[in-house]
């Protein structure tokens, strides 16, 4: 977790935004794919995105995907909506689906890249069939555009 990473003032409730494996590499490399925004910018923008609508946010990057598992859990019962990207985890992790399954919160699946546009393996996600919505494509941006969302659908 990062500075940017939690507000205090209570009001709507909290969404997670979680973020998988070399998402902690934003902003350093391969900005001509990823752009130029850090992990910090990405968790401050979410920060203020969420403020606008009266949500905290939790934010929390792995590498591993244990950790990611053990915070879509604990989102249970304590967040209001989860935003995720997964990164390569997205193509592989049937054990991510489940979770996001079973902790039956509205989630919103981002993802920097348009992966439709990319190689062939990141076309299928394990993901996005739990998933309330799925937003790829739109750079860093996705991730207010997912807040946005949530923001509207949580109750
Ligand atoms: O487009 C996305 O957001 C991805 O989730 C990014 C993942 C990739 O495996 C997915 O297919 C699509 C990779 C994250 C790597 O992040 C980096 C950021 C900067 C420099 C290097 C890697």
């Amino acid at each position: 977790m990062t500075d940017a990473s939690s507000a205090t003032d209570a009001g709507r409730g909290t969404i997670l935004v979680l973020n998988g494996p070399n998402l902690n590499l934003l902003g350093t490399r391969e900005p001509e794919k990823y752009g130029t925004s850090t992990l910090a910018d990405v968790e401050q923008l979410a920060m203020d995105a969420a403020g606008a609508h009266g949500f905290t946010v939790d934010c929390v990057q792995s590498n591993h995907e244990g950790d990611l598992l053990d915070a879509i859990h604990a989102a249970r019962g304590t967040a209001a909506g989860i935003v995720i990207n997964a990164g390569a985890y997205t193509h592989t992790s049937v054990a991510l689906r489940d979770a996001l399954a079973a902790v039956e919160l509205p989630a919103v699946e981002v993802h920097i890249t348009n992966v439709h546009k990319r190689e062939e393996f990141r076309h299928h996600s394990y993901l996005s069939p739990v998933c309330t919505a799925v937003i790829v494509g739109a750079g860093v941006q996705g991730y207010k555009l997912a807040i946005d969302f949530l923001a509207g659908a949580v109750a």
